[in-house]
Order: C-alpha cells, then structure tokens, then sequence
C-alpha cells in the first residue's frame, strides 16, 4: 500500500475531485519573466497509478506526450467509444501512468516572494510533489494548473518537482473527444515569483464605444493588503482613470476592502479603433498595482480590442454587423508531437486558414493552446471557445451525475476565467457531444452571470428544438445538418436565434462536396449565418513503417507536399497496433497531417472570397465588395482573358472604392476578339501590400465569368482506318490499355461511410465483365457493342471509332438498366504508354475539382506535370480529377504524345493509378506508380458530397441511370 496521500486518495477515481491546492484560474498571463521548466525530465511509466516508483528512470520531453516518445503506450485511435469497458466514474486496471521529476533551482532573489508552478496542461490527472511533499491534483487536461510553493521550497535552494500524470480517469470520460488518445505534459511547465501582494485577476470589457472598463482583483499573501496599494492602467500609453465610487466603497471600508482587493479603471478611448476579424485592432492595455510608496508590485499586460458582440432577433451581430462566420474547427495537433504545438506550429496554422478565406474558429473541443487566442486576437479570428467536455460515449448517464457537476461548471468557468478578455472570443460553448442535462445547466447559468457580454452555444441543448429560447444555448448550432432544414428552418417564422452549425462539410478524404451550393443558401437565406467546416486537420501521426513507431520529433522534415518520405507514412487508427480502433476516421481536415492544403481549401478560398464579380452587364463588369468591414485597398488585381484557342491575354485592374457590400461596374478591359471561340473573364486578386498573414501579391481569390460560349467544331471524317483487336478494342500506338466503361471509383471515404461503396462492390461495378455482341466495320469507322455485366444487369455499351483528320473519333454510349441508379462515374478508361508526363489542358483547375466541388477551380489553360495531379489522400481513394475539360493532351518532353478533344466539358483525371490500385491500397506508400498513364473521361460523375458524416451529395450531382452519350477525339501529336 501506498503511503502518499495523493495517490492513496486514488483521485482518478473521484469526479468529484476536480483540483486539491490548485490556484484558481485567472487572465494574468505569467508565461514572461517566468522560469522555464520545460526541456528533458526523468521519467518512468508506471503500469498503474499506485504503483512505487523505481529507481530506473529513462526521459522524457516536456511538455509532450510519452505516447509519442520512445514508451511502450502508443497512441490508439477512438472516435466515440471509451478504450476501456468501465463504466464512468471508473478506469481500467492498467492505467500507464507517467512519473516525471526534475530538479529546479530557485532563483536566491525569488527570496520573500511568492513562488508558483505551473503546468500548462497534463492529461488526464496531474499530482503535484515538491520535495516528496504533496502540492496538488488538477484534473482539467487543456488548461493550466498553478500551485502555490512559497511555503514548499527556498529561495536559493535546489527542489525535486515530480509531476505524476495518470492517463485514465473518471475525467476520461468527459474528454472522450474524437482524437488520439494520449498521456503526458503537452503544454509548457514554468515557475513563477510574484510580490506578496499581487495581481490574481484582471476583466477587461473592451465595447465598441471605446468605453473602457478594467476590474482588477489583488490578492496579498499575508492575508489583508496593505494600506495604501493602488492600481494603474494605461491604455497604448495613455493613463486610465480610477473609478472613484468603485475605489471609495472598496477600499474606505476595512472589511469589504481586505476580502476583496478589487479596483476598477475606466476609460473612453478617444477615436476608438475598433476590432473585428478583417481589421483586427488591438491596443496595449497594462495594469500595474502599487504598493503604497507608489513602486510596481506586479504588472499585467493584455492585447485588447473593441468589439461588441450580441444577438439582436435572429442575427449574430459583430459591431452591428450581421457577419459570416466562415469558421473550421481545430485541434490542437502535430504530426510529430501529437498534442504539443509551439507558437510557430499554431501561427502557421492560421495563415493558411486566412489565406483560405477563413474567419472563424471553434476551438474543438476543450481550450486550445494559450497563443492561439493571442493570434487570434492579432491575425482576426472569431472564436467559438469550447469547454474540455465530451462524455460522447457515456453522454447520457454523465450529463445529469450530480458526480460530474463539479467538474462541468469547472471545466466552463476555468476556460472562461482564463480567455475572457480576448477580443476574438465571441461565443463560449459548453462542450461537444455530452448529451443535455443539468450539468450543463449549471455551467450556463455561471458563465451567463459572469460574463453577460458574449452568447453562449451548446449544440446538445440546441438540438432538441432549435427554436428554443430557454435552454443552455443561444445560438443553433447543429451539426452536419441538412441544408434543407436550415433553409426551410430559416423560412418557417419560428426560428428564435442564429444558426450557425457548429460542424458542417466532413472533410475526410476527397470530400467537402456542395460546399457552394451550402454558402449560396447561406448568403441568400436570411437567419443562416454560416458554420464551422470539420476540420482543420488530418490528424496522421507520422509513422516509421519499420518498427511502427511513432516518428516523434525525430520526423522533422521526412514529409512534403502532404506525402511522408519513404520508409515513413501517416498513421491513422489501428496502425500501432490499437486492439480496437476508428480507422481513418481521424484523417478529416482540410489540410494533410503536414499542413499542406487539400484542393478543398480553394474551393473555399473561392468561396469567401472578398472581391467578387457580380456580373456582366453592358456598363461593364459589376465588381462587389463581399466584406463586412473592410473596403478594397488592400486588394490588387490582373484582368486574364481566357480563350479557347490556347491564348491568354492580360491588363492591369483598377479596382473601385467600394464599402463593404457596395457593388460597382468597371469597363471591360479588353476588346474580347472575335474569333478565338469560348471566352472567360478572370480576375486575379493578389493582396496589395504585405498583410499580417501574407505576403504582398499573395493570391486571395480568382473570380471569373464567362463571356461567351463555345463554338462547335465538327470533326472531319477522313478516309483512313481504324484498327481494332479481336475483342473489338481500339489498338493505337499510345495505348496500352483500349478504351473501355467505366461505372466505378476508388471509393472515397464518403462513398465508403455513406454506404455507396458497399452497394457498388455487391452490384459487381469494381468488376464488370465485358462480352462483345457486335463489331461492324464500314468505311473508316468501326461500330462495337459490348455488354459490361454486373450481379445486378447488364450495361450496354456501344462504341463508334472514326477516322478522322489526325486521329480517332470515339463515340459511346452506355445504357444504364434502373438497378444502376446510382452508380460513381459513366465513362472511358484507358492507359498510355510511359513518358507521358505533361498534362495540359483546357479547362476548370490548376487544382483538384469534381462536379459538387468545383467553383473555386477558374476555366483557363493549365499545366502541370502528370505525378502531381493525384491527390494523396491518406487512405488512397479517387483523387486527382479535373472538372469541366474541354480538351487536354498528354506529352513527352520532345513535345510528342497525344491530344484528346471532348465533345463538351468533361470530368477527366490522369492519375500513375487504377481505380483497383487506389481500392486496394491502405496507406500511400502501398502504391506503385505504374509507368504509364491512367485516363478517365466521364460523361457524368457523382458528386462527392460529404457522407463520411454528414449529408450526401445533392440529387442533381448523382449519376441517373438511362442513357449517357459522350465522344472525344484522339489525335496524335
Ligand atoms: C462529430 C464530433 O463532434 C466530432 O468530434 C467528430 O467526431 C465529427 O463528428 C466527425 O468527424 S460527432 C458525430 C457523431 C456527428
């Protein structure tokens, strides 16, 4: 039996117990001037929590999570389910437990101060020793824990901190988010020395009146301040005023004023510069307390802004402003480092996300790391800040057990307590996934009275009728919703408050379909107001495929361009080994476990873009500015003027004045020239000058519209022959695979999870037997019928090869029975010999884009070498299409190879891969390139929608049976 008395308390056990000597939580920020405590500790993992502690200690990194250092725990992978089978408030016999130790020298000048250690977050329960004497629990795994030592250690002296992290509790199961399971220190430790008599708190109400309000809580160690203490503030230099009532009642009276030790200073910022996500302003505030001969006792340095944030009628108003919340939810993630994410990590994130058109952030699903609300703040982000409370597995029973009460109202105020003067926090919510019950109640009703000056959402109490106006939400906020039901929400007359969902447009795999036809609704429907993507990240941890172990830092620099080196891959659930696990289910977000975007993002870019062309009308080009804030100035732009014969002229732009939601027209900048056929007008927006998040010329959107339609080009039959094989294939020296049907995809993870996947494999699409019924030959054209039998029909196929000058002209058709009532493409596959490497064509791109996903892709003449077209999805899926081609050739680099004219804008993809190759295939690395090229011309392709989780693709971007006609030409070069 153990004799120390925080492990025999056995607190992983206790939900009740959510801290023991734990500092209360606070908006001081004492990461500067602070001593760093981070670097390698000792370190030994223990098999359960009360068991003693050797004397063979190896080490550790802090802060990181051993599940990604060299430990036997590695990270396992669970979306809902608990790992373990016990029932809240229990866990698992086995129990790793992390014990890390190291000495630290306290500074002799810290002598007659008092002495803090803080622990920026430990997951699931943190036990504090100093000396082996007992210090503190905190359970709370994505906030600080501070702990007072003034009386523990000695100025001058060497202590022993040992820091004991037990990964499963009965806080587990409040924190059974969607994510990797880990265990350790994934954020900074640090030890702080304040004056006796200090700054414990500071609220700042910052509106855009520019009336200031800062209330400052001091604190004394001894117990009653000290006569005399006062408190300053000085706003970008300038000094603040006391509030002479609040001073006088707090300090003239004894009793009031030695319990209390609050202050309040006051304001009006003289031409306030106000904030909001496009402009985000922000002012130095500092708060100093004096002692009574005036020195500085302790200071207290904020980044503040002005902004309003409310909810009038049904619209989330920023500043009077109906905006659009354009939002992702992020994790704190790092392919190498799991949770642990620095300043540079956290910031790169954010300009991506800006430079993709985002202006929102929930903070999935517990407080983020500290700096992403200072960047946040900096860069101009809206954030949702949401509670670490998730019992997804165990919803129901946790939300009513007066057991966890303690810990929700914990969990809500601390997130609050500490985040509550950053301007970019605009909405608080109660957590993910826990069901409604009066647990959550009783965190609304706290953060309702203490911070009245932002709403409050909570998905699980919105649901259950989102015209509500008496539950723990103020907003609507659901999740994966059909756009149906907003829309027709929106318009019943009974909607109370904003919907904003606060998930939408799963972006696992080659997904995030519709996602134009969603903010076509949102912008159109009055009472939508947007929502938050699912998710930032493809949480794949990099891997070394040897051994199966988890890179960790060592994997600095084994990825590009979304692909781990060889010998490494990414690792998504069951890859180290997990018993049980959710697969690639956490490979979800909008960018690859490196940060790279997913064509998704352009759509979005597309999507959000804040210049937009309105039309074409015969004043000229109506340009609007889609903004809520900000006019056009930081913009620059080119005029392109796309034509179909190859050429693509260009004139500097002159952008108007515009307010935000002006429009304007500008003249034509080109005498479009009448020969060249289908026209389009591109405008290529850049940023003017250098941004915050982005260098000057970075391109921000490419509008377009179409000027003028194409011309029809008949072919013109020749004499000549078309040779085909016995089987009634084309034979054609660049092809080694004849062109031949195909109704099937590598099924992405939408078609997988929506169950299209399935349904396609047991109607045999993956594997069609194709028997020739006809091939008649007459005068330079061959005419082939075939049949493709699945388990459910037949198709029948026809095929009528031309010659014609420099080529082939195939015309098909397929007749799809109704059994083929969904299927994933109708269209021509075959493959090229090797060295054809260049594909140029004309069309929507340069990036990825199918049928439901393809606004932000302009139509122009576009390049780019074969290897770089597919897309490497973590789990290999259908990748790499191009929407709307109208033509395309494929070279070597003497400029040989072939050209394919199609007979109207096509989805075409040109990938190293067969469909089976990519099906078959678990991880990237699995593939082999083949040598050749891989082609697909579809008439019609399904859409990708997004039935990972969450709504399909729409009707009209499925593919109907019936009959399909397509042709192309194929020529030589
Ligand atoms: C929803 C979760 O909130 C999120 O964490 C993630 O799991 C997402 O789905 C899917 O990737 S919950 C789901 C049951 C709708």
């Amino acid at each position: 039996m153990t004799t120390d008395p925080l492990v025999a308390l056995r607190p992983w056990e206790a939900p009740e117990v959510t801290s023991w000597g734990r500092l209360p939580m606070n908006a001081v920020d004492r990461r500067s001037g602070a001593l760093p405590l981070d670097g390698d500790w000792r370190f030994q993992l223990l098999s359960v929590p009360d068991a003693p502690v050797g004397g063979a200690w190896s080490s550790a990194r802090v802060p990181g999570v051993w599940t990604m250092q060299d430990t036997a725990d590695l990270p396992q992978y669970l979306n809902i389910r608990m790992p373990y089978p016990e029932f809240p408030p229990g866990s698992p016999t086995a129990n790793p437990t992390g014990v890390y130790e190291r000495e630290v020298d306290v500074p002799a000048e810290w002598a007659g101060r008092r002495i803090a250690l803080q622990v920026g977050a430990a997951e699931s329960v943190l036990l504090v020793h100093v000396d082996g004497r007992p210090v503190g629990i905190s359970k709370d795994s994505h906030l600080a824990a501070e702990f007072d030592l003034s009386g523990v250690v000695r100025p001058g002296e060497r202590a022993t901190v040992r820091l004991t992290v037990v990964k499963w509790s009965d806080a587990s199961h409040i924190e059974d988010q969607d994510q990797w399971w880990h265990g350790g220190i994934t954020r900074s430790v640090l030890l702080y020395a304040t004056d006796p008599l200090y700054l414990a708190d500071v609220t700042v109400r910052a509106p855009y009146s520019g009336e200031l309000r800062v209330d400052c809580r001091v604190r004394d160690t001894g117990g009653a301040l000290p006569e005399g203490w006062y408190v300053t503030g000085e706003l970008d230099g300038q000094l603040l005023d006391q509030d002479p009532e609040f001073d006088r009642a707090n300090v003239e009276d004894e009793r009031v004023s030695d319990f209390l030790g609050e202050a309040r200073l006051l304001t009006t910022a003289p031409e306030v510069r106000t904030w909001n996500a496009e402009s985000p302003e922000l002012y130095d505030l500092t708060v100093r307390l004096h002692r009574a001969d005036g020195t500085v006792a302790d200071i207290s340095r904020h980044r503040i802004g002005f902004r309003d944030v409310e909810i009038v009628g049904r619209d989330l108003l920023v500043n009077g402003e109906r905006v659009f919340i354009r939002g992702v939810n992020r994790h704190d993630f790092h392919p190498l480092t799991g949770r642990t994410v620095s300043y540079d990590d956290i910031r790169a994130d954010l300009l991506v996300l800006k430079r993709f058109g985002f202006n929102a952030i929930r903070t999935a699903h517990y407080p983020n790391d500290p700096t992403l609300y200072d960047l946040a703040d900096e860069l101009g982000f809206y954030v949702v800040d949401e509670a670490d409370i998730e019992s997804h597995d165990h919803a129901h029973e946790i939300a009513d057990d007066p057991r966890y009460l303690n810990a929700f109202v914990d969990r809500v105020s601390r997130m609050v307590l500490r985040d509550k003067n950053h301007p970019s926090v605009i909405i608080w919510s109660l957590g993910n996934e826990s069901d409604y019950g009066a647990n959550h109640d009783a965190a609304a009703g706290w953060v309702r009275r203490h911070d009245p000056t932002r709403p409050l959402q909570y998905e699980g109490a919105a649901k259950l009728d989102w015209a509500a106006t008496d539950d723990a939400s103020d907003i609507a906020c659901p999740m994966y919703a059909p756009l149906e039901d907003c829309i027709a929400h929106a318009l019943s007359g009974e909607q109370t408050r904003p919907l904003i969902q606060c998930e939408y447009s799963h972006a696992m795999g080659n997904s995030n379909g519709t996602l134009a036809d969603h903010w076509a609704a949102i912008e159109a429907t009055p009472g939508l107001q947007g929502g938050f993507i699912w998710e930032f990240w493809d949480h794949g941890i990099l891997q070394r495929v040897s051994d199966g172990r988890p890179a960790g830092r060592g994997g600095a620099g084994l990825y590009d361009n979304g692909v781990a080196a060889p010998g490494y891959r990414w690792a998504y659930g069951g890859d180290f080994g997990e018993p049980d696990h959710d697969g690639a289910f956490i490979a979800d977000g909008v960018v690859f476990p490196d940060r790279k975007p997913k064509p998704a993002m352009y759509e979005h870019r597309e999507i959000a873009a804040p210049l937009r062309i309105e039309c074409f009308k015969h004043e000229g080009i109506v340009l609007g500015n889609h903004q809520h804030f900000r006019g056009l100035n930081w913009l620059a732009a080119v005029w392109e003027l796309v034509l179909a014969d190859g050429r693509t002229l260009t004139a500097p732009a002159e952008l108007p004045d515009l307010c935000p939601g002006e429009t304007a027209a500008v003249p034509l900048p080109f005498e479009v020239p009448r020969d060249g056929g289908e026209a389009w007008l591109t405008l290529r927006v850049t940023t003017a000058e250098d941004e915050p998040w982005a260098p000057r010329g970075t391109e921000v959107c490419v509008p377009q519209i179409r000027l003028r339609g194409p011309a029809v080009a008949a072919d013109v039959a020749v004499d000549g022959r078309v040779e085909i094989d016995g089987e009634g294939r084309l034979v054609h020296p660049l092809l080694t695979v004849a062109p031949a049907l195909s109704l099937w995809r590598a099924p992405t993870d939408n078609d997988e999870l929506g169950g299209m996947a399935p349904r396609w494999r047991d109607w045999g699409l993956d594997a069609l037997v194709r028997k020739v019924v006809s091939v008649r030959e007459d005068a330079g054209r061959v005419t082939v019928v075939a049949e493709y039998a699945g388990t459910i029909g037949v198709v029948r196929h026809r095929q009528v090869l031309t010659a014609v000058e420099g080529g082939v002209r195939v015309e098909e058709e397929a007749e799809l029975p109704e059994a083929f009532h969904d299927v994933a493409r109708v269209g021509t596959v075959f493959e090229t010999v090797a060295g054809l490497d260049l594909l140029e064509w004309f069309g929507q791109g340069p990036w990825e884009s199918y049928p439901d996903r393809s606004t932000g892709a302009p139509v122009g003449h576009h390049s780019v070498p074969v290897d770089e077209l597919f897309t490497p999805y973590l789990r290999p899926q259908e990748s790499g299409g191009r929407h709307g081609v109208r033509r395309f050739t494929l070279s070597a680099p003497d400029a040989t190879g072939l050209s394919v004219a199609l007979d109207e804008p096509r989805q075409v993809s040109v990938t190293r891969y067969r469909a089976e190759d990519l099906a078959t295939a678990g991880h990237h690395d699995e593939l082999v390139p083949r040598p050749g090229c891989v082609v697909h011309i579809d008439a019609a392709h399904r859409g990708l929608g997004t039935a990972s989780c969450g709504p399909d693709t729409f009707p009209s971007y499925r593919v109907a049976p019936g009959i399909h006609r397509w042709s192309w030409t194929l020529r030589v070069l």
